[in-house]
């Protein structure tokens, strides 16, 4: 950057989709095989065509991930369906800093954001175009896309967060969202 220099932006936002230009964006899809054993019904999951996608996340990582004090901004895209009844969804994370806190806003479509503390009791928020959800720390956050449009929703967290999957995958939420009777319904995992 030169000193007293006017110049454009690294980064541009289409405003109507969310959809990142720019440098350095990074792309990542998620696949129906990539997410064996996120669903509760795996066979289901197992008999589906391997590489149906899922969903997909740009993001923009300006600084190394693990800096202290940067920040994240992502877009993701689920695309309608469901996996038995379960509607499709992201994986879901705690933040591997537990404490590191995120931002969510809805753009496109209806979806569901499922909350998991550490006592594994589980809540969710509606999100739609123009929804703002705050995310506190060692809080597990996944979304579920509950229409038949893909679900478009952006984010931002600090570049020190870190994602934990490892947890969710052994341990789950404690609660699932089901399409019940045509209704988003949260429903207890039986152990
Ligand atoms: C988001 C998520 C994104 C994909 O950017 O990473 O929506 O979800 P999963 O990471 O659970 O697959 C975020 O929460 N970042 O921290
Ligand atoms: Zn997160």
């Amino acid at each position: 950057m030169k000193k007293l220099s006017i110049s454009n932006p690294g980064f541009e936002i289409d405003l109507q989709n969310g959809f990142l230009s720019g440098q350095k964006v990074r792309s990542v899809e998620r696949l129906i095989r990539d997410l064996k054993l996120f669903f509760g019904d795996e066979n289901a999951r197992a008999a589906m065509p391997q590489n149906e996608l899922i969903y997909e996340v740009q993001s923009i990582q300006p600084v190394d991930e693990g800096t202290v004090g940067g920040l994240f901004f992502g877009r993701t895209i689920i695309h309608p369906g469901r996996v038995g009844s379960e509607y499709f969804m992201t994986k879901g994370h705690f933040h591997k800093k537990s404490n590191r806190g995120e931002y969510y806003w809805g753009l496109k479509g209806e979806g569901m954001l499922i909350l998991m503390d550490r006592n594994h009791h589980v809540w969710a928020e509606k999100m739609y175009p123009g929804s703002l959800h705050y995310i506190p720390g060692h809080i597990a956050h996944r979304i579920a896309n509950i229409s038949d449009e893909p679900l478009i929703f952006e984010a931002c967290w600090p570049s020190d967060a870190g994602h934990d999957y490892d947890r969710i995958l052994y341990e789950g939420f404690s609660a699932r969202l089901m399409e019940i009777d045509d209704m988003p319904r949260l429903v207890p995992e039986k152990n």
